[in-house]
């Protein structure tokens, strides 16, 4: 065991049974001209956040922990986006317009995949899923019982979305999960807190939050 200096209390590692879990850090909401900036956002908060997680993933690799990359997209068909998820708010482009790199969050297309700068390596696993939360309509939950995982370090964006439906779905199913501080964003700085402070509260009612910094010394 590696003891994690965390929130709300030290974070046991458990460094046979921990995986690294990447949401979404895709072009789509990172880059200019992608979904995230059509529905009015500033992405280059969530930019800002790329050095910390890559020293993140970079730590993971170094120790040879599993890696995980979601990425949030739909069939070309659009058969596994539910049109109420499509049609609302007053985005400039929806979910499947042809946008400045590609179809927006369309599987397959540029702007659906991993930035370059934390793009997967072999060995890797890219899961792509529907929902916000990675459990839903994704093998997601049989891979990390094949691989005996228990604990999940979350990172990506955005942290009060598919961050922490993902941290949600994954606590109720046993994992403990800690969350990388500064190696997730939200368009809406207060959110991000805000979700730091609900998923810590309680004694780690959904989670432990811990920087990047306290979790690269314990992997050292
Ligand atoms: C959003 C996500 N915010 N990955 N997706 O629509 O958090």
């Amino acid at each position: 065991m590696a003891i994690i200096k965390a929130r709300p209390f030290d974070f046991d590692l458990d460094r046979d049974h921990a995986a690294l879990i990447i949401i979404d850090m895709q072009r789509d909401f990172v880059e200019p001209g992608g979904f995230g900036e059509t529905l009015g956002n500033k992405v280059a908060l969530l930019q800002a956040i790329i050095p910390a997680t890559a020293r993140l993933l970079a730590a993971f690799r170094a120790a040879g922990l599993p890696v995980i990359h979601t990425r949030e997209c739909h069939r070309p068909d659009l058969s596994d986006c539910p049109p109420a998820k499509r049609e609302r708010g007053k985005p400039s482009l929806r979910i499947g317009d042809p946008g400045h790199m590609g179809r927006i969050l369309i599987s397959g297309e540029p702007g659906a995949d991993i930035i370059p700068q934390l793009y997967p390596v072999d060995g890797e696993i890219v899961l792509d899923k529907p929902g916000k939360g990675a459990f839903y309509a994704t093998p997601l939950g049989e891979l990390l019982a094949e691989r005996k995982i228990r604990q999940l370090v979350f990172a990506g964006v955005t942290t009060e979305v598919c961050v922490q439906t993902t941290m949600r779905e994954a606590n109720d199913r046993g994992f403990e999960c800690l969350l990388a501080t500064d190696a997730t964003e939200s368009y809406f700085p207060e959110f991000k807190q805000a979700a730091i402070d609900m998923i810590t509260a309680q004694g780690a009612i959904v989670g432990w939050a811990a920087t990047v910094d306290q979790i690269v010394e314990a992997l050292d």
